[in-house]
């Protein structure tokens, strides 16, 4: 990740702000939806799309962009906000989360959504997808990369660790995973329902290089 600057922070500052805003506004509107889990990835997300990756949002399918992929595709509200303000689609659509017939649905579908790179929902597919993904910039030699969020809950899904596995083996240095250890799943703590606790000694037992912040 690239360092950044007091006024590049404060413009992230300022973008995630409005983000959590419409993450806040469009869960309401729809009664329905991901709100924690949505919130603890906009800091992320922001940091991601408005200032990490390469992307084009009037050319979403470029072939040489990086991808995003929202393992934990539950908190799409998160990823639609800032696709609305990266200009992918107009802001009006994040008033129609979860409706019928709206290209917003309550997890991410890349054949609906300019913007989306993999459809996601059940958890521990995405970073397998992912994997496929920065193999395929591998192969290409191409310089894009691919991102991979995902929970801290759905770590609980083994095949999050075949993944896992799989990254390490073909040295997948395009790949860049977030475990987004907010220490909730549904269904109460992490440490209560399943631990996956110690994260990072558990990457690194698979080979990766783990940063922990
Ligand atoms: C395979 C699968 N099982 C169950 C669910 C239902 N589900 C949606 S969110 C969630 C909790 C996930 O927790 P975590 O990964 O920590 O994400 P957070 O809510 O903290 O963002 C569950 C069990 C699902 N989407 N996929
Ligand atoms: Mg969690």
């Amino acid at each position: 990740m690239s360092h950044l600057s007091t006024e590049e922070t404060a413009f992230l500052k300022d973008k995630a702000k409005q983000i959590r805003i419409d993450i806040l506004k469009m869960i309401t509107k729809a009664n329905s939806g991901h709100t924690g889990g949505s919130l603890s990835i906009a800091d992320l997300l922001t940091l991601l799309y408005f200032k990490e990756m390469h992307v084009d949002p009037a050319n979403p399918h470029k072939a040489d962009r990086d991808r995003l992929v929202l393992s934990k595709g539950h908190a799409a509200p998160a990823m639609y906000a800032c696709l609305a303000e990266k200009g992918y689609f107009p802001k009006e659509e994040l008033n129609h989360l979860r409706q019928a017939g709206h290209m917003l649905q309550g997890h991410p579908d890349m054949k609906h959504t300019p913007g989306v790179d993999m459809t996601t929902g059940s958890l521990g597919q995405g970073i397998s997808a992912a994997c496929g993904m920065a193999l395929a910039s591998k192969i290409d030699k191409a310089d894009w990369r691919v991102y991979a969020v995902l929970g801290d809950g759905e770590l609980e899904e083994g095949q999050v660790w075949e993944a896992a596995m799989y990254a390490a083996h073909y040295k997948l240095d395009h790949l860049t995973a977030f475990v987004d250890n907010n220490g909730l799943q549904i269904d109460g703590p992490i440490t209560e329902v399943m631990s996956s606790l110690p994260i990072g000694d558990k990457f690194r037992a698979f080979g990766w290089h783990v940063i922990e912040t």
